[in-house]
Order: C-alpha cells, then sequence, then structure tokens
C-alpha cells in the first residue's frame, strides 16, 4: 500500500484530500518537528514525503526510504532538502510557489511601516507611562513616500514589494542576478554595491545559496546609508548576524527587521534581542489562514501527483532527474 508521512501536523482539509487517495497517511501530530533520528525512523517505507522547513532532508534521510518517490515541501524555499541527493536518486523534489508571494510581501512591508514609523518601539514607551508631551523633536520617525527602497532578488516576491511600495509613493530599485523586462515600476541597477548606496531601505527577497550566504556582512553595511533600514524575510543566513549587531549597535546602519534568523527559533538571550533598533519575527511571513491553507493543499497536490506516478505539478527539479525519476515505472 502506498504510505504518505506528513512531517508536521495539518489542516483536516489537507488530511482528508490526503487519505480520499486511498493511501496510508502518517501524520506528525506532536506540537514539535520530529527530531532527524525520528525523521529517519519514520521514513522508512514511505512512497511520498510532505516536508517542513524544520527537518533537515538529506542523503541519510533518502537513503533510509528506498521507495520514496517525491519530496513535497511546505514552502517556496526549500534549502533544507539536498536538491543534488534527491537528483542522484531519483526522487522529485516539489515545493509552494507563487500563492505565498503576496501574503510574505505583506509581512515584509509591514516590518518596513513598523521600523520607518517606530510601531515597533514606541508602543512599549507608552506602556512604561512614556508619553513624550508632544515634544516637536521627540520620538522622530521616518518618512515611507518619496524615499528609496532597494528589492535585493526580483522574483515573485520581489515584484509584490514593488507593487506594495509604488502605492508608497516610493522610488524603487532592484538587484538581480539577470535584469528581467517586465515592468515593475522598478528601475535595475546592476550591481549590489550601488543599490546598497543608494537606498533607504533594503529588502531582501533572494533564495539562499552558497553565494548568498552571508551576502550582506561587514563591508555592505559599510555601503548602506547610516540612516538605513534592512529587512530580511528570506532565509537567516544570508544576513551575517554578527556584523549585523556590530552595524545596529554602533550607528552603521539605523534598523533592522527579521523575519528570519540564524538559528531559528533564536535563542531568548540572543545579543540582537537587547537592541531598541531591532525588530525580529518568527518566521511568519506565509502565515495566514488563507495562505497556509493554500500551501498545504498544493503540497497535498504535489505529494499524491507523484505517488499516482505523475510529474507533480510543482516539481523544481525535473529536467535534473528525467532519466532515472522514481515516478516512472
Ligand atoms: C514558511 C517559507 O514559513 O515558503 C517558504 O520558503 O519560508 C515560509 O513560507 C515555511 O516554509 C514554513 O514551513
Amino acid at each position: 500500500m502506498t504510505k504518505i508521512l506528513v512531517t508536521r501536523r495539518t489542516f483536516p482539509e489537507a488530511a482528508v484530500a490526503l487519505r480520499a487517495s486511498g493511501a496510508e497517511v502518517v501524520i506528525w501530530e506532536d506540537a514539535d518537528a520530529p527530531s532527524q533520528a525520528d525523521l529517519v525512523k519514520a521514513i522508512a517505507d514511505v512512497d511520498g514525503l510532505y516536508a517542513h522547513i524544520t527537518n533537515q532532508v538529506n542523503a541519510e534521510v533518502m537513503d533510509a526510504a528506498p521507495n520514496l518517490k517525491v519530496i513535497a515541501e511546505f514552502g517556496v524555499g526549500y534549502d533544507n532538502i539536498e536538491i543534488a541527493a534527491a537528483n542522484e536518486r531519483g526522487i522529485a523534489v516539489c515545493n509552494t510557489p507563487g500563492i505565498l508571494s503576496e501574503s510574505t510581501a505583506d509581512e515584509a512591508f509591514a516590518l518596513l511601516a513598523s521600523m520607518a514609523r517606530r510601531t515597533h518601539d514606541l508602543p512599549a514607551m507608552v506602556k512604561r507611562g512614556e508619553w513624550g508631551d508632544f515634544d516637536p523633536l521627540g520620538y522622530l520617525a521616518t518618512d515611507i513616500h518619496h524615499k528609496t527602497l532597494g528589492i535585493v532578488g526580483m522574483g515573485n516576491i520581489g515584484a509584490e514589494m514593488a507593487k506594495r511600495a509604488a502605492g508608497f509613493n516610493m522610488n524603487v530599485l532592484y538587484f538581480n542576478r539577470n535584469k528581467r523586462d517586465e515592468e515593475f515600476g522598478a528601475t535595475y541597477v546592476d550591481s549590489l554595491e550601488e543599490i546598497l548606496e543608494r537606498s533607504d531601505y533594503i529588502s531582501l527577497h533572494n533564495p539562499l545559496t552558497p553565494e548568498t550566504t552571508n551576502m550582506m556582512s561587514t563591508d555592505q553595511f559599510k555601503l548602506m546609508k547610516k540612516s538605513a533600514i534592512l529587512i530580511n524575510t528570506t532565509r537567516g543566513p544570508v544576513v551575517d548576524q554578527d556584523a549585523l549587531y556590530e552595524a545596529l549597535k554602533s550607528g552603521e546602519i539605523a534598523g533592522a527587521a527579521l523575519d528570519v534568523t540564524v538559528p531559528e527559533p533564536i535563542p531568548a538571550d540572543h545579543p540582537l534581542l537587547t537592541l531598541d533598533n531591532c525588530l525580529i519575527m518568527p518566521h511568519v511571513a506565509s502565515a495566514t489562514g488563507d495562505t497556509r491553507m493554500k500551501m498545504a493543499m498544493m503540497s497535498v497536490e504535489n505529494v499524491l501527483a507523484a505517488v499516482a506516478g505523475d510529474w507533480p505539478p510543482y516539481c523544481v527539479n525535473q529536467t535534473e532527474i528525467a532519466g532515472n525519476a522514481r515516478i516512472k515505472s
């Protein structure tokens, strides 16, 4: 009998759809993710894995599952999956592109607005009874309108961020590996250095790769304006956090809002959490009820197609495994 493993709890609708296929469906119902050892044990006779960011799906996990045909990631980023190992073994890897772009850009823009207009720190002062008595020079914020937003990585999420910024009358620049032809209302600049120098806000939207690991470090913070604010909703390791702490503490840049950190969860005693000019969220950019439901149903679609022997609709390595795919009988 076909077996599907879901590594975290999911929406009842997703569970029902999986079970309606007739497959045996095992859902990891604990509030906590399985440990790597638990995953290796649970995956032994599994055909389809519905995976989450909380586990590394590496060669060891794949080798524990000789029948595994598909890894369907709940999310657009799949840097927790060892793609080369999946390619070697002919295992399809899928993700959930497109549907979470708007929610993610909503959160990125909310973080930008929060840092700009100080909704991240002033409410705490009010709670302490520090109203400020309309001091004309007190509690000054930074404008959003007519400031320059630099978008690093112009994929679907970056494009949604550009649309939001246009609605706020911002000037929008973008830097991407390739200049894109579409009209984003954004101006292409051809180096990371230039976009860092020219922007009041930098929002990161590029995937985590060996090239983008620690892409933002001491030298990059030095290039940014001292008044600039960094927004990171992509992956924690894109930012060198030690360098960020120094840059925020010394005033090299004015602020940072991070949805993603290293590690996740960030420990409660992490130095970044001591800074008033740093806002940290618990990796929730896609976490609205509607979007998470769409992500779950897309993951179900991917896993069910593959265990039935069809190419899953959102396969990221179809070309790479075309010759040795396990989903073709
Ligand atoms: C999710 C994400 O929060 O899609 C991604 O790449 O990081 C987020 O949407 C994450 O995958 C939750 O499992």
